[in-house]
Order: structure tokens, then C-alpha cells, then sequence
């Protein structure tokens, strides 16, 4: 969402039992560190050709020129990225605290001054914080099949200074690709905090109305750094790098030229430090995709997938279109996509949710109101839609009417991901937001357990 952090992703063809199952929890060895065992580099992710010739479109079977991907067997089977859908979620909130996904934590502090980690870092007693996220890190996210995890900057150990930030959540990632490896689970790792905010939304790490990593070469030298140390350290326990999350592009020209010349550096500097075998993920910036036709395609590059993401609820415009108007605003976006991802990059829907509206418990930010209510802050424009009664919090409030709608945008959504490689659902788990949440979702019933059953079949006709 105009939110994300870390990026797990877990499939789901993974049995419903399994989805469910709290003996998948991830478990911490009793040092509550992970060793990191080396491990081989993936082969292509989608062809697997020996040609390097032979690569197009966002596969990337180029040879390695990395010492570190010799010889080895990776044990999970490559994913056919381009071939076979994507259909997976976000670990969203785990590695990268989002208030509204886990108020408890930022409640917990007793302090209304603490919106975002950063702030989490800056203002409690650093004991406390780094056992709150600790256990956070050890109890949060349960297991499920192609996952993407957000991750910050500041939790990778470049040993650069990253106060107040507060190190410590390596060991936990390195544990969960571990465990995913173990279970055949594909992961995307996502850079979802960088250094300066790339776009100042909490789910950067830092909420702040003057994110300044576009403008200052030095942030961006460091983030292309950390990733190219996040990519050696990974090398074949990860499917897709995802290089930045949510850049705003939008912000001005001098953004946008950043954004820009930023995936081409990071994607050249990753490439020469790790070898073919690793897919890398750019965004469109908020551009929209066609800003990005021919925009490190074949043969310039290689093995580079575009992340877009849907949603319909961050201004007035679109909190004024009905349901049906939702449903067909979704339904609008495929020619476009669709044929973005065949002339240019494979395309994942990477963060998408039921929501129509920005009701969530502090989903603009901690304190900060929605404006489907007209609780939003600071803006006088605001206009009142209705009452967030019944459409966000406990399931247990909403209409079966109201669930019908999350069953078909669900769905209307469902089918934007088979129109271009697939979609992760943002997010797999949400203290009190149950239209984001997916495992209330699959408890709920309008979410199937089968990701590819279709109640409404022709919805976009
Ligand atoms: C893989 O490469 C081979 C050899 O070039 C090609 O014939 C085949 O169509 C490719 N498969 C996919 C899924 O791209
Ligand atoms: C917040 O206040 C509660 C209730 O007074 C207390 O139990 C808790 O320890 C406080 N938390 C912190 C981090 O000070
Ligand atoms: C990659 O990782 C290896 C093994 O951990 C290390 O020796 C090497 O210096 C790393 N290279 C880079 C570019 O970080
Ligand atoms: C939303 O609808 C209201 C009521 O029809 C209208 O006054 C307002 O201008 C619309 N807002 C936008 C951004 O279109
Ligand atoms: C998709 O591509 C076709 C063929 O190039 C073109 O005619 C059509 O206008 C495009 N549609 C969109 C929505 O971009
Ligand atoms: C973490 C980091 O290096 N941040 C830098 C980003 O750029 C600003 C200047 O615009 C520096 O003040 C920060 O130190």
C-alpha cells in the first residue's frame, strides 16, 4: 500500500492445514540467533537454459560471475516466473513496524510521540525496545509458500551507523529464509526502509513530510551498498531481490531522474556482485507503468520484474467510486497492464488488499485520521463519505453484504494478477484491520483457500 515494509512471500497452493498450522511458527534456535550457512546460488528462476543468449523478458539465466555461485545445488526448485503465477502475500509489519498493523506495539509505549520505528528507536529506553521487538520478530508471522518480506536498512549489517534505529532483526531474516528454503517456500526480500526515507510513510521506517534519500548521492550510494551486501549474503536462499519499495517518483523531476538512474545503478551494481541467478524486482515509482516502456528490458538487462500496486482509497476521488466503481476501476487496469508485462517487464500486482476505504486504525499514519470519515488532519478539503462502522476492525462487525464486496474485490483483483504474472496480497496478518488481513480473510470465507477459485467468473465482463 502506499504502506509497505518488508517483503516474505509465502504461496499459496501450501495446504490450507499448513496455512493454519501454529506449529509452522517461526521458532528462534534457543540463542535466538540463526547461523548463516552458506548456500549455493539459485539457477534461472524461469528458463533453464544454458544459453545466456538465450534470456529475454525477465528471466535471467545469465552466467554468474560471482566465485560465490559456483557449483552448488540449490534445493528449491526454480520458480517459472512468467510462466507460472505468482500468487502470494506480504509479511508486511514484521521487519518494518507499521502502526496500524501492530498497534499493540506502538500503544505499548506509552508514548504518542513514537509514529514509526525510527521514532521507536529514538525515544524508549533501548532495553525495552530491542526486547519488544525481539519477541516481535520471534512471534510474529507463521509459515505459508511464496511470501515477500520487507526489510529496513538499518537491519542489515554493513556495520555503517544506523542509530536510532535499532539493529537486530538479521538473524530472524536469515532464520526465516532458513526455514523457507527447508519448506520450498520462494521468497522475495524487499528493501522497504531506506537510508533518508524514500518516500516519508511510517512503512519506510520513518514518517516524515521531508524524506530527503532521492536528493542526497550519498544515501543513494549507501542504499545501492547495503543491497549488494544483502544480495552476496542471500545468494540462493532468495528468488527475488525487490530493490526499493515505494519510491516517490512523483515527489519532482529531480525524484524522479533519482528513481530512475537509482534501479539502473543498483540493478548493474547487484548484477556485477552476485551474478545472473538473482531476479531483481524495480517499482513503477507511482508513475504508472508505461512511464517505464523499454526501461531495463532485454537485452540492456535482465531478469527484472516490475511491482505495481492497487489500491483505490488514498484520496477523494477514489473513496467517491462506489463498490460497483471499484470493481470496475480494477477491471479498467488489465489492457493497460497486461500489455506492459508482454512488450516490456513481467509484471507482479506486489501489494494489493479488499480495503475501499482508509478506515484502518491509523493506516495514514499513528494519530492521524481517514478521510472516509473526514478524521483526517490537516486537510480542510477533507469531505465525509460515511462511517468506518462495519468496515475495518473485527469481521465480526461486517455485513454479509459488505463481505459479498470483499468476496468480489478480491476476486476482480485476483484476475488483474492472471492478467500480467501474478499478485502478493498485502498483508498476511493485522491485529485490527480485518479487510487487510488475509488469514481472516481465509477464516472469513471470502477469501477461498483455493487462490484460483472464482465465485464471479466474469466479473470484468
Ligand atoms: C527456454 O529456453 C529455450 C531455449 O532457448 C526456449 O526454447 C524455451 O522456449 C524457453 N522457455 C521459456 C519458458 O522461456
Ligand atoms: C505503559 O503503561 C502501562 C500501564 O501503566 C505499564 O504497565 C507499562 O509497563 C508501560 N509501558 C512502558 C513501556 O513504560
Ligand atoms: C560476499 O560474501 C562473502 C562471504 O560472506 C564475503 O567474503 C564477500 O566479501 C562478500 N562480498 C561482498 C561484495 O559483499
Ligand atoms: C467526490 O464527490 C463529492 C460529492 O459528489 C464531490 O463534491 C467531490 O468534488 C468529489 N471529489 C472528487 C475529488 O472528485
Ligand atoms: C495495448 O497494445 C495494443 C497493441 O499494441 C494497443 O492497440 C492498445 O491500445 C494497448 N492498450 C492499452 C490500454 O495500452
Ligand atoms: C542514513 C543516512 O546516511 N542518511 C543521510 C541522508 O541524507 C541526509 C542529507 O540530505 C543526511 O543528513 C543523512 O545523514
Amino acid at each position: 500500500m502506499l504502506l509497505s515494509p518488508v517483503l516474505l512471500f509465502l504461496p499459496f497452493f501450501c495446504p490450507s492445514a499448513v496455512l493454519a498450522a501454529k506449529q509452522c511458527r517461526l521458532k528462534p534456535r534457543s540463542n535466538g540467533l540463526a547461523q548463516q550457512i552458506p548456500i549455493a546460488a539459485p539457477t534461472s528462476p524461469a528458463n533453464h537454459s544454458t544459453s545466456a543468449t538465450t534470456v529475454q523478458h525477465g528471466t535471467a539465466t545469465r552466467t554468474s560471475t560471482s566465485s560465490a555461485q559456483s557449483s552448488a545445488t540449490p534445493t528449491l526448485a526454480p520458480f517459472a516466473y512468467g510462466t507460472d503465477k505468482v500468487i502470494g502475500v506480504n509479511l508486511g509489519g514484521w521487519f518494518v513496524l507499521e502502526p496500524w498493523i501492530t498497534p499493540s506495539i506502538f500503544e505499548g509505549t506509552n508514548n504518542s510521540a513514537i509514529v514509526d520505528e525510527y521514532t521507536f528507536g529514538q525515544f524508549q529506553d533501548p532495553n525495552v525496545a530491542l526486547n519488544t521487538l525481539k519477541n516481535h520478530w520471534a512471534t510474529w508471522i507463521t509459515e505459508s509458500k511464496h511470501v515477500l518480506i520487507p526489510f529496513g536498512y538499518w537491519s542489515i549489517p554493513t556495520g555503517e551507523p544506523v542509530s536510532p534505529f535499532i539493529p537486530g532483526a538479521w538473524p530472524y531474516l536469515m532464520q526465516a529464509l532458513q526455514w523457507a528454503r527447508n519448506h520450498g517456500i520462494h521468497v522475495i526480500v524487499d528493501l522497504h526502509g531506506a537510508p533518508g526515507s524514500q518516500n516519508g510513510y511510517d512503512n519506510s521506517g520513518q514518517r516524515t513530510g521531508d524524506p530527503v534519500w532521492a536528493l542526497n548521492p550519498d544515501n543513494i550510494t549507501r542504499t545501492i551498498n547495503d543491497l549488494v551486501f544483502l544480495a552476496n549474503a542471500t545468494q540462493g536462499m532468495i528468488d527475488i531481490l525487490e530493490l526499493l519499495n515505494e519510491p516517490i517518483a512523483f515527489q519532482s523531476d529531480a525524484w524522479a531522474s533519482a528513481v530512475r538512474g537509482f534501479w539502473q545503478n543498483a540493478y548493474t551494481a547487484v548484477r556485477n556482485a552476485v551474478g545472473g541467478g538473482l531476479t531483481m524486482m524495480i517499482g513503477d515509482g507511482f508513475l504508472g507503468v508505461d512511464s517505464w516502456q523499454n526501461f531495463l528490458t532485454y537485452p540492456s538487462a535482465e531478469g527484472v520484474l516490475m511491482d505495481v500496486h492497487q489500491y483505490q482509497i488514498f484520496s477523494d476521488l477514489e473513496l467517491n467510486r462506489t463498490q460497483d466503481e471499484h470493481i470496475q476501476f480494477a477491471c479498467s487496469l488489465i489492457p493497460q497492464w497486461a500489455n506492459f508485462s508482454s512488450a516490456n517487464l513481467w509484471t507482479i500486482m506486489g501489494e494489493w488488499s479488499a480495503a475501499s476505504t482508509d478506515c484502518a486504525l491509523w493506516l495514514n499514519g499513528r494519530g492521524v485520521g481517514s478521510r472516509w470519515d473526514g478524521t483526517l488532519q490537516g486537510d480542510p478539503t477533507t469531505q465525509v463519505h460515511g462511517l468506518c462502522d462495519g468496515l475495518t476492525g473485527s469481521s465480526a462487525t461486517f455485513s454479509s453484504d459488505y463481505k459479498t464486496f470483499l468476496r468480489k474485490y478480491w476476486e476482480v483483483q485476483s484476475v488483474i494478477g492472471d492478467s500480467v504474472q501474478g499478485n502478493i496480497w498485502w498483508t498476511w496478518k493485522a491485529e485490527n484491520a480485518d479487510e487487510w488481513d488475509y488469514s481472516k480473510g481465509l477464516q472469513g470465507g471470502w477469501i477461498p483457500q483455493d487462490p484460483t477459485e472464482r465465485l464471479y467468473p466474469n466479473i470484468c465482463n
